[in-house]
């Protein structure tokens, strides 16, 4: 008889970068599945050295001196190119690198993109959480964060911006540190639950083959949404999710390309509730976007339900760019909208040479310019 070859969970990592990726993971310490590798990276030794993060690396020891890099993602760069084969040794046997980071400092902007890019060249499928600054911060770090974003787009599978401004409240007496803690709070029961339904041995887990193609096909855009409820409010659960201010809107959800549900629910959860709750997400996702899902079932969650959505976007030109795509190259490809808008140039087809005898060589006036010979729209 043939020999059942052993399950094979993915091999995951919740990888913490810089110093909002630190206290992302630090805080939450009890909400990580069991099994879940958990590890952080920064140029700033300190903060590693309490984070509470069981496995660390410190980056750009020459570069930094043990320091933070004071804002700047050139040395955030420099940090981890320095500890290239340090870091890719940490990461070389992943299936599935998960990154949580804040943008607008100096070593997630400038380290993470660099680290991101040899997960993909080692074929390791990516899913970065970015957190992105407050509109109060100094306009450089609003800029860096953005930089970082765009060089994160174009090298993970999915990236996810999770706008800090959206999370905090506005208003309260909090202090900073206590805010910060509670943005993080809309972000972490999300992402647990998702490396959760991955690689714990859940009732129906969420098959990593048929997740790894649709985010193999992604282009970098994603939104995520969580959200928790008693389980006799679970019929308005889904729509509660949908209104979720990280998933953007029906515009951003109306764009979705391919998405997963996970539900995290106790162990008395019936069929019956699960086939309404997915059908129901289901439905609002446009055809034709992939659908996958799974369920978590945890003694702990009787009386609650949590569900978590990401849905992976189209770049938004595509639908405006519809069918005249024309480029052909890197922009067809990624679906961004080329720019190709006729110049306003006067047309006249022979111009200062309309007076004298047509110059002409395999059937075509070189009086007439090349644009207008070959019909070529010119951008502006
Ligand atoms: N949600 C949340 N955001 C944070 C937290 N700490 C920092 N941030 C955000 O993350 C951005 C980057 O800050 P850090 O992570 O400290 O920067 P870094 O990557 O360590 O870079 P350097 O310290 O400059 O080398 C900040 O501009 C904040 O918007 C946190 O604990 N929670
Ligand atoms: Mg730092």
């Amino acid at each position: 008889m043939a020999e059942v070859p052993e399950v094979n969970m993915p091999r995951i990592m919740l990888l913490g970068v810089g110093g909002a990726g630190l206290n992302i993971l630090g805080r939450a310490r009890a909400l990580w599945p069991e099994g879940l590798r958990l590890a952080a990276i920064d140029t700033d030794a300190q903060h590693l050295s309490c984070c509470g993060v069981p496995e660390t690396r410190l980056i750009g020891e020459t570069v930094t001196r043990a320091f933070s890099t004071g804002s700047s993602p050139d040395l955030g760069r420099r940090a981890a190119q320095s500890d290239a084969s340090g870091i890719r040794a940490m990461i070389g046997d992943l299936d599935l690198l998960f990154v949580i980071a804040g943008l607008g400092g100096g070593t997630a902007s400038g380290a993470l993109p660099q680290i991101i890019r040899w997960a993909r060249a080692d074929n390791i499928m990516t899913m970065t959480f970015a957190v992105m600054p407050f509109e109060f911060e100094p306009e450089a770090a609003r800029r860096h964060a953005e930089q970082a974003l765009q060089e994160l787009r174009a090298a993970s599978n999915v990236v996810v911006p999770v706008r800090n401004d959206l999370l905090a409240e506005e208003n309260d007496e909090r202090t900073i540190q206590e805010s910060l803690a509670l943005a993080d709070r809309w972000i972490l029961p999300g992402v647990a639950a998702l490396a959760r339904i991955f690689c714990e041995d859940g009732v129906i887990n969420l098959d990593f083959g048929a997740v790894g193609a649709m985010l193999q096909g992604g282009e970098g855009q994603a939104v995520f949404a969580c959200t928790e409820v008693d389980r006799e409010a679970a019929s308005g659960a889904v729509e509660q999710l949908f209104r979720h201010p990280l998933l953007g809107g029906d515009e951003s959800i109306g764009r979705a390309r391919g998405g997963l549900i996970g539900l995290t629910a106790g162990n008395d959860f019936r069929l019956t509730e699960l086939r309404s709750m997915v059908s129901e997400w289901s439905a609002r996702l446009p055809e034709p976007a992939v659908r996958n899902w799974g369920v978590s079932l945890n003694e702990g969650m009787s009386a609650r339900l949590g569900l978590v959505t990401l849905l992976m976007l189209a770049p938004e030109e595509e639908e405006e760019a519809g069918e005249e795509r024309q480029d052909g190259g890197e922009g067809e490809r990624r679906g961004r909208r080329p720019v190709q808008i006729e110049m306003d140039i006067d047309a006249s087809p022979r111009g200062p040479f309309a007076k004298l005898e047509p110059t002409l060589f395999r059937g075509q006036n070189l009086d007439e310019p090349t644009y207008l010979r070959r019909n070529i729209r010119i951008s502006r």
